[in-house]
This record gives C-alpha cells, sequence and structure tokens, in this order.
C-alpha cells in the first residue's frame, strides 16, 4: 500500500474558489451534480479524488468531454486544461443503501423508516463527487437538495438556509449557502423523517441563531440535556476564549450508525446517537458527562477546526489536541476540576499510554501513514491535548488567551500547521516556543525519574530529575523534551514548605515549576528546615511515567494531605502499585499494602472528602494499567492479584463500616443530576463492589434491592453488574429482566451487551458468542459491535487472553467479516492485538499466529491491513 509522508507535502496545483452541488437524493440511487470553479496555482492538470462513484457526464467550461479526453485511474480523475480558471461540472450516481462502511452518503437506519445522511472526515467526500479532496482546499459551497417529500420531509445541508419549495411530482428542494470557505471534510447533508427541539440564541456580538437538535421520533424527548450542553458550550467559548458562532443556524442530528464519536460539519454537526440522547432511564451519570463533554467538543471545532482547520491530515492535533484541551477545561468548569484531571489522566494511561509502548506507537503528528482512519487515535487526540495543556501551563492564563486570539485572527479562514500554532502562541507573548515541537515529532512516553537528597546541615534540597524516552519503530534515539514539573515540598505534618531555588532571592507560596529542559538537571532549594516529601507533577503537568522511589509512609502521606486533588489520588494510585509488587512477589502484609490500606480507612471517615473523589481514591489501578508491573502478561495472575489486594483494603475499612456507608448513601439517594447525587452514586457502586469481596451473599442481596427499586440508569446498571459479577446464578434473572425492560432501546441494549462483554474468565468466549445470536445483535452497527466484541477484547483481560488462544481465533474470524461490510469498524477492534507481545509465552504464540494469518491475507481493507501490518511487526 502507499505510504503518505508529511515530507512529501506539496501545496495544490489547483484549488476551488466556488463549489455548487445538486443533489436528487433517494436511498437506492442518488445523483450529485457538481460545478466547481477551479483556479491554477501550479502547471498541472486538473486531479480530483472520486471512489466509487459512477460517472454520468463530465464537462469543462461548457463543453462535454469524451472518454480519451480525460484520464480516470486508481481513484483520480485527471484533466488537463488551458489558462488559470476553468469551470468544471460532473454528474455521478451513488448508491447510497449499498454503503455498509458508513462515508460518503449512506442510509441510517431502515430502509423505510431510515434517513440519509454523509460523513465526509476525513476522505469520504471522494465518495459523493470528484474533488480536490484534501484540507488546504478552502471553498464557498452552495448546496441544493432535492427529493421526495414524503419520504424525505426534512433536508439539511450546512451553512445558512437560502430558499426552499416544491417541485412536480411530491417531490421538493431547499438550497444552503455557506459564507465561510471550507474543506470538504466538513461538507455534510441529512435528509428523512426526523422530529427537533429547538431553541433561540444571542451571541455575545448579538448575532441570533436558531440552535435546532434533529433525531427520530422514539428518541427526541431524549435531546434536552444536549441542548443544554450546547447552550453552555456556546456561552463558555464566548467567555473563555472571545469566540462566537458565526452562522444563522446550527443543527444537530444524532443517528445510530456512526463510525465516530460526532463530526463538527460546519453548522450541521452529526453525532453518534450515544453522544447526543441522554434521559435518566436510559443513561448513566458517566453518559451524561460524556453528552456535555461530545457536544462542547463538537461545537469548539467551530474555531479549533473550522475556521482555522489543518493544512494536511498530519497535523491533525492541531485541531483535535486542542479541541479536546478545550473541553477538558469546559468540563472542569462545568463539573469538578481535579475528578476531571483524574478521569483524563487515567484514560491516558489506560489507552494512550499502552498505544505508545507497542508497535501502533507513533507521533502526535505521525511523519507518514497509509491510511488516515487509523489515526484518530488517543496520541493525537488525549496525548495532543496534553501538550497544549503543558504550552498553556508555560505561557499562564493570560498569556494563553493572548496567543489564542493572536492564532485564530491570523490564521482565520486559512489550513495551518503546528508550526503556525506555536508561532502564534510564543509570538503573541514575545517567547520561543519551538522546543515543543519535539513533542509533536517524537513518540513514546518519556519517563521521568526524580531523585532526592536532603542536606541537613546545609537546609537544602536537591532534586535531581532525569528523562530518557525509549525508542520506538524508526526512531532509535530520542532527544530531550521540555519537561515542565509543577511540584511542592511537604513537611512531616504534611504541610508545604516555602520553595526558594538556589541564586533566588524570595520564595515562592507553597508550589512551583520547574522545566527540565536537558537529559538530566539538577534543582537546590534553599531554606529547607526538614527532609521533606516531594510531590511531583501537581495536576500531572507532563505527560511521563514518574519514576521516583518513594518509601510507602512518603506517598501514604501525600495521599493524606496533598492539597492537589490530583496528586494526592496520583499517590495512591501509586501506593497501590507498590502494594501490588508486594502481594506479586508473595508479601501480602507488606510495608506498602499495610500503608496503603490504612491511609485509605483512615480517609474513608473524613467528612472532608467528596464522596466521588473518596470513591477514585478507593479504585486501585486497573487490571490493564497493571500489565506494566509484571514482566510478562497473564491476566489471571493480574486479576487475582488485585482482587487480592481489595479485599485487604475492605478488611482494613471493615465490613460493618462499609456496609453502614452504603445504606447511608442509599438512605441519601435521588435519581438527581446534581454532583452531589452524582458522587453518591459513584461511591455506592465501589462500596458494592468492595463488600462483594468479603461478603459475596451480603452483596448479592443489596445489589438485588438496589437493582428493583433503582430510580436512575447508573444504580440500575452498578447493580446489575455486580450481580453478574458476584453470583452468575443471582445474576440471570436481572439480565432477562432488563433485556426485556430495555427491547428497542439501543444505548440501553448496548449497555446490556456490555456489560456481559465483561464478565470475566474462561467462560466469557461462550457467552459473547451466545449473545452473538441475540436477534438484537448485528455486525452491521459500529456500536453494537463496540458494545460487544470491542468490550470483549479490549475491557476483559482474563476472558480475551484464555490461554488456549480460542477468542484470539473468535476475534479474527470476525474481523474478516466486519471488514468486508465496514472496515474502520474492523481496524479499530483490531488494536485489541496491539499488545501481544508482552502476553506470556503460550497466550503469545497463539494470538501471533491469528495476527500473521490475517496480516498475510490479500482480500482484507487498506484500514484494517494497515492495523494488522504494524501490529504483527
Ligand atoms: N468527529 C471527530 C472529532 O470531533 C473527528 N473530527 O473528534
Ligand atoms: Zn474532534
Amino acid at each position: 500500500t502507499a505510504v503518505i509522508r508529511l515530507a512529501d507535502y506539496r501545496p495544490p496545483a489547483w484549488t476551488v474558489e466556488h463549489v455548487d452541488l445538486a443533489f436528487d437524493l433517494g436511498i437506492d440511487r442518488s445523483e450529485v451534480l457538481a460545478t466547481l470553479d477551479l483556479v491554477r496555482q501550479a502547471d498541472e492538470p486538473i486531479r480530483l479524488n472520486g471512489e466509487g462513484l459512477e460517472l454520468l457526464e463530465l464537462h469543462v467550461d461548457g463543453r462535454r468531454l469524451v472518454e480519451g479526453e480525460y484520464i480516470l485511474a486508481n481513484g483520480v480523475l485527471e484533466v488537463g486544461v488551458e489558462g488559470d480558471r476553468c469551470t468544471l461540472v460532473t454528474r455521478v450516481a451513488l448508491r447510497p443503501a449499498e454503503n455498509t462502511a458508513f462515508e460518503g452518503l449512506y442510509l441510517s437506519g431502515s430502509r423505510d423508516k431510515g434517513f440519509l445522511l454523509t460523513q465526509c472526515e476525513a476522505e469520504g467526500f471522494r465518495h459523493i463527487t470528484y474533488y480536490p479532496d484534501r484540507p488546504d482546499v478552502l471553498a464557498k459551497y452552495t448546496v441544493t437538495l432535492r427529493a421526495d417529500k414524503a419520504r424525505f420531509p426534512v433536508l439539511l445541508a450546512g451553512g445558512n438556509p437560502d430558499g426552499a419549495g416544491d417541485l412536480p411530482d411530491g417531490r421538493h428542494w431547499a438550497r444552503f449557502v455557506d459564507p465561510h470557505p471550507k474543506p470538504s471534510y466538513l461538507f455534510a447533508l441529512v435528509a428523512g423523517r426526523l422530529e427537533r427541539i429547538s431553541q433561540d440564541y444571542t451571541t455575545a456580538d448579538g448575532r441570533k441563531v436558531d440552535l435546532h437538535i434533529w433525531a427520530e421520533a422514539d428518541v427526541i424527548d431524549r435531546c434536552d440535556y444536549a441542548m443544554d450542553s450546547l447552550v453552555r458550550s456556546m456561552r463558555w467559548d464566548e467567555q473563555a476564549y472571545g469566540r462566537n458562532y458565526d452562522l444563522d443556524v446550527f443543527h444537530v442530528v444524532a443517528t445510530h450508525d456512526f463510525n465516530m464519536g460526532a463530526m463538527e460539519n460546519k453548522g450541521l454537526n452529526i453525532f453518534n446517537a450515544k453522544y447526543l440522547l441522554a434521559d435518566p432511564d436510559s443513561s448513566t451519570d458517566d453518559e451524561y458527562r460524556h453528552v456535555e463533554a461530545v457536544v462542547a467538543h463538537e461545537y469548539f471545532h467551530n474555531w479549533s477546526g473550522n475556521r482555522v482547520t489543518c493544512r494536511d491530515w498530519f497535523q491533525l492535533s492541531l485541531k483535535e489536541g486542542l479541541t479536546v484541551f478545550r473541553e477538558q477545561s469546559f468540563s472542569a468548569d462545568m463539573n469538578s476540576a481535579p475528578l476531571k484531571r483524574i478521569e483524563d489522566v487515567a484514560l491516558l494511561r489506560r489507552a494512550q499510554f499502552p498505544e505508545d509502548a507497542g508497535p501502533l506507537s507513533h507521533p502526535v503528528r505521525p511523519s507518514q501513514y497509509s491510511e488516515i482512519n487509523n489515526f484518530y487515535t488517543a496520541t493525537v487526540y488525549e496525548k495532543g491535548a496534553e501538550l497544549v495543556r503543558m504550552i498553556a501551563g508555560h505561557l499562564g492564563h493570560d498569556g494563553f488567551r493572548k496567543g489564542m486570539d493572536l492564532y485564530f485572527e491570523r490564521h482565520d479562514g486559512e489550513a495551518a500547521t503546528i508550526e503556525d500554532y506555536l508561532k502564534a502562541l510564543g509570538d503573541a507573548n514575545g517567547v520561543d516556543l519551538s522546543a515543543y515541537l519535539a513533542w509533536y515529532g517524537q513518540a513514546g512516553t518519556p519517563r521521568l525519574s526524580a531523585e532526592g537528597r536532603y542536606e541537613a546541615d546545609k537546609h537544602r534540597y536537591r532534586l535531581l530529575l532525569r528523562q530518557r524516552t525509549p525508542a520506538s519503530a524508526g526512531q532509535p534515539n530520542k532527544q530531550a523534551l521540555p519537561v515542565p514539573v509543577r511540584l511542592s515540598l511537604f513537611d512531616a505534618n504534611g504541610r508545604a514548605m516555602p520553595l526558594r531555588l538556589e541564586g533566588e532571592s524570595a520564595a515562592d507560596a507553597g508550589e512551583r515549576t520547574v522545566v527540565l529542559t536537558q537529559a538530566e538537571q539538577a534543582f537546590v532549594f534553599e531554606d529547607i528546615a526538614s527532609a521533606p516529601v516531594a510531590s511531583l507533577l501537581r495536576g500531572f503537568s507532563a505527560p511521563v511515567v514518574l519514576e521516583c522511589e518513594y518509601a510507602p509512609a512518603e506517598l501514604a502521606l501525600l495521599l493524606r494531605h496533598d492539597a492537589d486533588g490530583f496528586n494526592r489520588w496520583d499517590a495512591g494510585q501509586q501506593l497501590a502499585g507498590l502494594a501490588y509488587d508486594e502481594y506479586r512477589d508473595g508479601k501480602p502484609e507488606g510495608a506498602a499494602v499495610v500503608a496503603w490500606a490504612s491511609a485509605l480507612a483512615g480517609l474513608f471517615h473524613d467528612a472532608s472528602i467528596d464522596d466521588a473523589l473518596l470513591a477514585e481514591l478507593l479504585t486501585p489501578p486497573g487490571e490493564i494499567e497493571l500489565v506494566e508491573r509484571q514482566a510478562e502478561r497473564d491476566p489471571e495472575r493480574i486479576r487475582a492479584i488485585r482482587r487480592g489486594m481489595l479485599r485487604a483494603l475492605a478488611k482494613a475499612i471493615g465490613i460493618d463500616a462499609l456496609k453502614a456507608r452504603y445504606a447511608a448513601l442509599r438512605e441519601a439517594a435521588s435519581d438527581g443530576l446534581d454532583a452531589a447525587s452524582q458522587s453518591r452514586r459513584q461511591l455506592k457502586r465501589r462500596l458494592l463492589d468492595l463488600i462483594a469481596l468479603v461478603d459475596a451473599s451480603g452483596a448479592v442481596a443489596l445489589a438485588g434491592a438496589q437493582y428493583s427499586d433503582a430510580p436512575s440508569m447508573t444504580d440500575r446498571l452498578a447493580a446489575l453488574t455486580t450481580l453478574a459479577v458476584t453470583d452468575a446464578a443471582a445474576g440471570e434473572q436481572p439480565l432477562a429482566h432488563f433485556r426485556q425492560r430495555y427491547d428497542g432501546n439501543a444505548l440501553a441494549l448496548d449497555k446490556w451487551f456490555a456489560a456481559q462483554a465483561q464478565l470475566p474468565g474462561d467462560a466469557a468466549l461462550a457467552r459473547v458468542q451466545a449473545l452473538e445470536d441475540d436477534p438484537a445483535f448485528t455486525l452491521k452497527n459500529p456500536n453494537r459491535v463496540q458494545a460487544l466484541l470491542g468490550t470483549f477484547a479490549r475491557a476483559n483481560p482474563t476472558g480475551f487472553h484464555r490461554a488456549d488462544g480460542a477468542a484470539y481465533r473468535w476475534l479474527g474470524d470476525r474481523l474478516v467479516a466486519i471488514d468486508a461490510l465496514n472496515p474502520q469498524v474492523a481496524a479499530r477492534v483490531a488494536t485489541a492485538f496491539n499488545g501481544w507481545k508482552r502476553l506470556e509465552a503460550t497466550r503469545r504464540e497463539a494470538a501471533h499466529a491469528v495476527v500473521a494469518e490475517l496480516a498475510a491475507r490479500k482480500d482484507l481493507s487498506r484500514d484494517l491491513t494497515d492495523i494488522l501490518a504494524r501490529v504483527a511487526l
């Protein structure tokens, strides 16, 4: 397969000033008439991308071309023309109902009831018409939709409405004009039977905007929370970044058939229903937060992505990392900031660190790809957001805002690069940020080692920091990066000490940031009265793995006293890691186990700690992160050790105390969405799981009662999971009840599939296979595939990695079947094989056999082939 390289970038030879698209829409067949006003930029023929299109007509400047006057090969239409401008017209036919890959124009739902929609990022527009389908070609769009009025009463496209009316034969039309030049990946249309909810909004700069959220009739009453989130996002972007919305209408549409989470098409966002619909009866608290976050994310793209877009797909993180960071800040403002930080870092460690430690590792700005769809990764998104966060921290709040203002102003209407971004932020502040560029180009998670030495006679504390990034494919030697380390020093009573570096005259208050720029640097703090405990990387100030040899008592001190909520949690995570090591090494009474359990048992009774934070503190690193603490991966053993630790924790707190607290939380329960109610539900769930480890029958009784009278999905699903994990027989009846209660509710059924896909052990594969026979299961729906197959392969280590390799072979078969329908989904599920090399020998061989066999096939999609080729290495 062809490899595309950043180093080969060349500006477009022809740009598009204006494009006029006229669609005649039908489910089996649609036609697209495209009129492109092209402008020459270089002495080359016009080359337009197009895939899977039936070319009906081609005209250049009014003259119809016949075969031989153009070249059509390998997805490119090539036409040689004289002159510097030309008008090129194509008419093509498409087959939406046959499009199971959900890229380009396709049908969501059934033939009788479903609706038509598009997905163009990254390269879907070439499945709609012939076009220079690259993000650095920005054009103004006029779009006319025509369709049968009864079958397609609603016609939507991006931009402002510009007329609509009836046509003969029961058809109608609608036109849209987008005044803002945009790349083709931001084009969208929707046509079908949809209901809407609407709201008026006036921007800070006085524009009146009609907000509409569209969904099918059976779910339209679940869109209110998304509308509320949208309004708050719009207000927040005005206040935090001075960014106003820029069209007269803003549409958001929900679909159950979507490859991604959501899509920021200009003026017409399209959402996977999973991230738009929410109601207490079918959505968990986590899902409410996801809806809020994704609505915000897509809305924020209107500036970070749409008004300023990416020059090429290598720059994807320019919009995604930045927009994730903007969303994280928004969510932190809307909810608890430390909890949001904990959630985001936990995700980074669970998803991005393993990605960056294996064969799929790539820089935040990759230097090459063969299939761009495979680079919508945790590295580009989540690590990319961490890079923006570091830079924002470097500039400070006001400096970052000044920098962002200049970036938006300087590059409005342009396709920009990471260099442009760093330059604008630096110029606005009179600083040079180019050192951060290395973070964008270098793969792998840096290791930061810290060694503190207290010199009692001189009252000095010397902190030696070292960095090292492990070699990765194509990058044997890594350079030193700027690593900001936010830190505090605590005395033995848990008080933060004033900080004065050698050579400075005045001391800072209890926290400051030092920046490591070399491979190794020492920082000497003066006037330190007693041996301190260092709280390092506060707020997770850089995306690194911290290696610091803390004594268990030191971590316990931070866990008790650190005022930084994130670091307090992280001290607990590190201490739990040490406790894990002791368990692994046969020392269940070791110092770390005791320190961890007794510190948490103490905090359990500390009324000043928020319930949700306590729930997080009571959760050690998961089975997937703990892999890092094993030379070879044996999921059964990891799970057994982790459960042993949790049992010790439950015993240290005491079963009576756990039950009493659970009862009190249940007493105080409400179905409200306020933070306190959500926190109570989260802690309740955690306690139920801890109780189950020491008193299984007691937990089953509590969970049974909780399931029966649960006022919300959060409580219901938590109880269901505890029941199914703790006692298979006790889980049967509630699982059957849940299945029936939510029949026809796709998002609730996804949770039912996912909950069972996670049940551990050797029985898991047979259970998943039986679930494939459920009438609600289909390989055609991405959410359903992710719920059952994706959850099993990624979140059920003991089930997926069974020693006989049966689950690997089964998933291999399914990947081939999914790939024939939807390559993007197949490729995503296939990443579950990423860590096969770290498995213990039997499993490793079994996984390798499957991966190697698949990688040798010649009949798979480019998406899946690319993942397999890299994973197999
Ligand atoms: N729709 C995806 C996102 O918003 C890709 N742009 O992240
Ligand atoms: Zn995005």
